[in-house]
């Protein structure tokens, strides 16, 4: 049986195309499009490619979406002197900058930092419209909204880093910038800044519930794709009756690490461990520069990090003058 090892999907099933449950009635737009199957789609997941639901909300979001990106690309772009070949050279150089922190919360003229604000408007209206689309396909499906929550998780870590700190701090140019690399030497200034993000401790948290969410998740998927063969993809089922997949899973978890979770509670430490991430995050996040200045003086007064030797003097928070 050795040559049975499931990691990449090998079955796939060919059935007539499915359209889905009715819908509950109260004034919804079907389903667009007639379904195809697409082999290379059915090797990661589902052959059946649609119907996708096209309700207004998914596509107001899908336009404002479009505005944000166009505006980002369009100023990326000009920064390049419209050149095509630079811009795709230089592409995850490239920014669009908030306004600069003389600025406050004014709005700026548009190119000091207008289309930034103009931007993340359109990205944050775009990300808000496909939270409400994924809550109510949700209650139109009859089905929890736990994505929907988890989802929101994220969106509040987003709403934090873009919006809310700022305006705590009274200034757009707290944000961050839109562009690849340019995100990445923010997020690095934004830790030296407030003396080491290392040493706030929701920094920790999150970080805890990051790795502990790829654990989690490796362990789940290393479970049910063990014991598939005999039936345990059919979670729900198994959580009614736990059969001779979940049986196995459970025991193999009892007899390594002593403990097992349940074709249930799995998913609840799953959900959890995600969402807890951007959330203690977001947390972390809005106290930086609200109400600790350095988090690295802050780690010595609490005893987390010890004091450097007196032989250079008292250690004060540079950016206050030392
Ligand atoms: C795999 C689901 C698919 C999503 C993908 C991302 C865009 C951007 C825009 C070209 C796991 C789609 C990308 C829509 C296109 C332009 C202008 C999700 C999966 C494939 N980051 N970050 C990335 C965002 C922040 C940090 C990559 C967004 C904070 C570090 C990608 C946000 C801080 C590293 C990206 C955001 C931070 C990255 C891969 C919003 C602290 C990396 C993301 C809206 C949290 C990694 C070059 C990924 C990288 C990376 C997008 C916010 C830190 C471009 C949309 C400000 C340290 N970030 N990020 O796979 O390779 O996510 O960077 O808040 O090392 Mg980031
Ligand atoms: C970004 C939520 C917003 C995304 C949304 C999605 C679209 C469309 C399109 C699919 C990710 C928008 C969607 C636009 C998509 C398509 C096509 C979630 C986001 C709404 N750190 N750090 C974290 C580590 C350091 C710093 C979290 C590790 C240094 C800052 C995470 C290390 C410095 C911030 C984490 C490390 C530093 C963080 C992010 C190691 C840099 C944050 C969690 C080993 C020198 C953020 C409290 C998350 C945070 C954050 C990990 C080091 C800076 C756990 C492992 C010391 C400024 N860091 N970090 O879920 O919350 O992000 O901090 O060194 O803001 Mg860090």
């Amino acid at each position: 049986m050795a040559e049975y090892q499931n990691i990449f999907t090998r079955v796939q099933v060919h059935a007539p195309s499915y359209a889905g449950v009715p819908f509950t009635p109260g004034g919804q737009s079907g389903r667009a499009g007639t379904p195809w199957h697409v082999h290379l789609l059915g090797r990661i997941g589902d052959a059946q490619l649609g119907p996708i639901y096209l309700g207004w909300f998914g596509v107001a979001s899908l336009v404002f979406g479009f505005i944000a990106f166009e505006i980002i690309g369009l100023n990326m772009f000009a920064s390049v002197n419209w050149d095509p070949v630079q811009f795709v050279r230089q592409l995850p150089w490239l920014a669009l900058e908030p306004p600069s922190p003389a600025n406050g919360l004014k709005i700026p003229p548009l190119a000091e930092g207008g289309w930034w604000l103009m931007a993340g408007f359109c990205l944050t209206l775009s990300i808000i419209l496909w939270w409400v689309r994924m809550y109510r396909r949700a209650r139109a499906l009859g089905i929890g909204t736990h994505v929907a929550w988890a989802f929101a998780a994220a969106i509040w870590l987003y709403l934090v880093l873009g919006f809310i700190r700022p305006l705590l701090m009274g200034s757009w140019g707290e944000a961050v910038p839109f562009g690849i690399f340019p995100h990445l030497d923010w997020t690095a200034a934004f830790s030296i800044r407030y003396g080491n993000l290392f040493y706030n401790p929701f920094h920790m948290l999150s970080i805890a519930f990051l790795y502990g969410s790829a654990l989690l998740f490796a362990m789940h998927g290393a479970t049910i794709l063990a014991t598939t063969r005999f039936g345990s993809e059919r979670e729900i089922e198994q959580i009614v009756d736990r059969g001779t997949a979940s049986e196995r899973a459970a025991l193999f978890w009892r007899w390594t690490m002593g403990f097992n979770a349940t074709m249930e509670s799995i998913h609840r430490w799953g959900w959890w461990f995600a969402v807890l991430c951007p959330l203690t995050g977001g947390i972390g996040i809005l106290l930086t520069g609200t109400a600790v200045d350095n988090w690295y003086l802050w780690a010595v007064k609490h005893h987390v990090a010890p004091m450097y030797p007196a032989i250079f003097g008292p250690v004060g928070d540079p950016a206050s003058g030392g």
